[in-house]
């Protein structure tokens, strides 16, 4: 029997990879986010190599994440792996000069959409006593950086609730991962900056980034091993990044 992967954020950058990668390795697929015409084209496409539904909803709205995970067709219904993928930073400011809407969404999306997206899928594994569920985290849940305050807040709160995952699911038998990359050249500055994309662009320049794939290789990777090894934190760098804040830009 294939396994079904429920990930977030699908419509781009990780998640879509991810979809990808998975698709070819004959993972079934649902595949969420907002843009219901990314989604649409997603199905057509990898429909060819396994069986694909999608869900459009917004993770930071709790009814729709309900409602579209409760319309689910039934052979969709029972899902073996779920990747939390979905989330952006929006903005980079000084604490003092953030914008409050900016903070909202983050918060919205990346703490409080990861847990509602979860509520609704883990009554199942744990009544399986069975599943896997990958965070995606950054590197920004590891350390602050300037000008990252909410974003790294929203991130320390993956990294927390990856550990109060891991805690209370073990007697449930769900394994639970994080991954927490450094850069990775997809949409997410292009959304950081409003789609400023010379300003987007020069954050991936002068060094080789990584790329959606490469990530999703990874989570790959960390999904197939065999049940009882479960791979509890992953921090994954471009070689010519060293931290955060400090990147050999003439690599
Ligand atoms: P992208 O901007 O390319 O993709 C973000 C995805 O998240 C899109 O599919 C978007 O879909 C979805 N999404 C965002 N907000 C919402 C929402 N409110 N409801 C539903 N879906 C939403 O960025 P990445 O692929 O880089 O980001 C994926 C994850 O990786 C994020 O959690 C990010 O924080 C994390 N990350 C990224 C790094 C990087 O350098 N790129 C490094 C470390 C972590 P849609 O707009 O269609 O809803
Ligand atoms: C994305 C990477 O360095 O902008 O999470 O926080 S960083």
């Amino acid at each position: 029997m294939k396994p079904t992967a429920f990930i977030t954020g699908a419509t781009s950058g990780i998640g879509k990879a991810t979809a990808k990668f998975f698709a070819k390795n004959n993972i079934r697929l649902i595949l969420c986010g907002r843009r219901a015409e990314r989604l649409q084209e997603l199905q057509h496409k990898l429909s060819k190599l396994t069986d694909v539904t999608t869900l459009q909803f917004d993770v930071s709205k709790r009814n729709e994440v309900e409602s579209a995970i409760k319309s689910l067709p039934k052979d969709f219904l029972h899902i073996d792996i779920l990747i939390n993928n979905a989330g952006n930073a929006h903005g980079l400011s000084t604490i003092q000069d953030g914008n409050i809407d900016d903070w909202d969404a983050m918060i919205n999306s990346n703490v409080k959409g990861l847990l509602y997206v979860s509520k609704a899928i883990i009554p199942q594994m744990v009544e399986r006593n069975n599943g896997f569920i990958v965070n995606i985290g950054s590197i920004a849940g590891k350390e602050v950086y300037p000008n990252g305050n909410v974003y790294c807040a929203s991130k320390h709160a993956v990294n927390a609730l990856n550990k109060g995952m891991r805690i209370d699911l073990n007697k449930h038998n769900i394994r639970v991962s994080a991954i927490h990359p450094g850069a990775v050249e997809t949409e997410f500055s292009e959304v950081r900056f409003k789609g400023d994309t010379e300003k987007a662009k020069s954050v991936y320049t002068g060094y080789k980034a990584l790329q959606a794939k490469d990530i999703a290789e990874i989570i790959y990777f960390v999904v197939t091993r065999p049940y009882h090894v479960n791979i509890e934190d992953l921090v994954v760098y471009p070689t010519a990044q060293a931290s955060a804040t400090i990147t050999n830009r003439n690599s």
